[in-house]
């Protein structure tokens, strides 16, 4: 899809793909780190919600590994994304999202919504992203996503969610799909007995959003920062510090 294609596809359906955005041999690598990365104990402390096993999310993930500084500065991502949400963009956080087999769906909503109005803004107050690190299939729980749903200006009801109908993005390790915050969307079943599906899910705001709101979200270490190319200490130079409670949760 071209730059041209993706920013319009966003725009009418709330979401687009970008396919082989990076090689799929560079994702095989990244996906045998992130699932070591999701069995090491010392991680625990930065998973989401560590009672959920079929479902893991490991915040803090730019601290422990190098491959994705490329993925967040990708400059095609950045571009569509700078194109709804401005120069400013920041980074939000980036998470690993390991689907494992037999999990169940999780629930469709919209991102970041908690505590905006009812009638969500006009103006896009996050694109999201997620990278497959390991191939997307209907299977083994792609991301679904409600085409148009962003139209709607509002968090997904009961009703909304009976009567909507989600679709898979599936697609081959190392493309990326990226949607509107306001797209209504959630993590597909694993209905499989033996695949594995490892994601790395990528925030994006604009600079006037308020990033302490974000629970679980963890700081940019100062040695890591110190190591970045400067493209990447542009989208994170707000949120480097030593300890969690130094930027978050004032
Ligand atoms: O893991 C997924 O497929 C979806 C995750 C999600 O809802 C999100 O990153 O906002
Ligand atoms: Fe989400």
């Amino acid at each position: 899809m071209s730059q041209q294609n993706a920013i319009e596809h966003l725009e009418t359906f709330g979401y687009c793909l970008i396919e082989d955005a990076i090689p799929a041999v560079q994702a095989d690598t990244m996906a045998e780190k992130y699932f070591q990365l999701h069995r090491n104990p010392a991680n625990r402390v930065a998973f989401q919600d560590p009672n959920d096993d079929l479902y893991q999310t490991l915040f803090g993930v730019i601290n422990l590994d190098e491959m994705c500084w490329k993925c967040i500065a990708h400059p095609e991502v950045l571009r569509v994304v700078r194109h709804f949400i401005g120069d400013g963009a920041r980074l939000g956080e980036a998470c690993t999202k390991w689907v494992k087999p037999r999990a169940p769906q999780g629930g469709i909503h919209s991102d970041s919504t908690h505590d905006l109005p009812a009638r969500l803004p006009e103006t896009p107050w996050m694109i999201n992203s997620i990278w497959m690190i390991t191939d997307f299939t209907v299977e083994n729980g792609a991301t679904l996503v409600v085409p148009f749903s962003h139209r709607a200006r509002r968090r997904p009801s009961a009703s909304d969610i009976a009567e909507s109908h989600p679709v898979p993005v599936c697609g081959r390790r190392g493309s990326v799909l990226l949607w509107h915050g306001g797209t209504w969307h959630g993590q597909g079943a694993n209905t499989t007995d033996d695949q594995h599906r490892m994601a790395l899910n990528i925030a994006y705001y604009p600079a006037w959003w308020n990033l302490m709101r974000e629970g679980g979200h963890q700081p940019v270490f100062p040695e890591t920062f110190a190591r970045m190319p400067e493209d990447l200490q542009m989208l994170v130079r707000h949120k480097v510090a030593k300890r969690r409670e130094d930027i978050y949760e004032f």
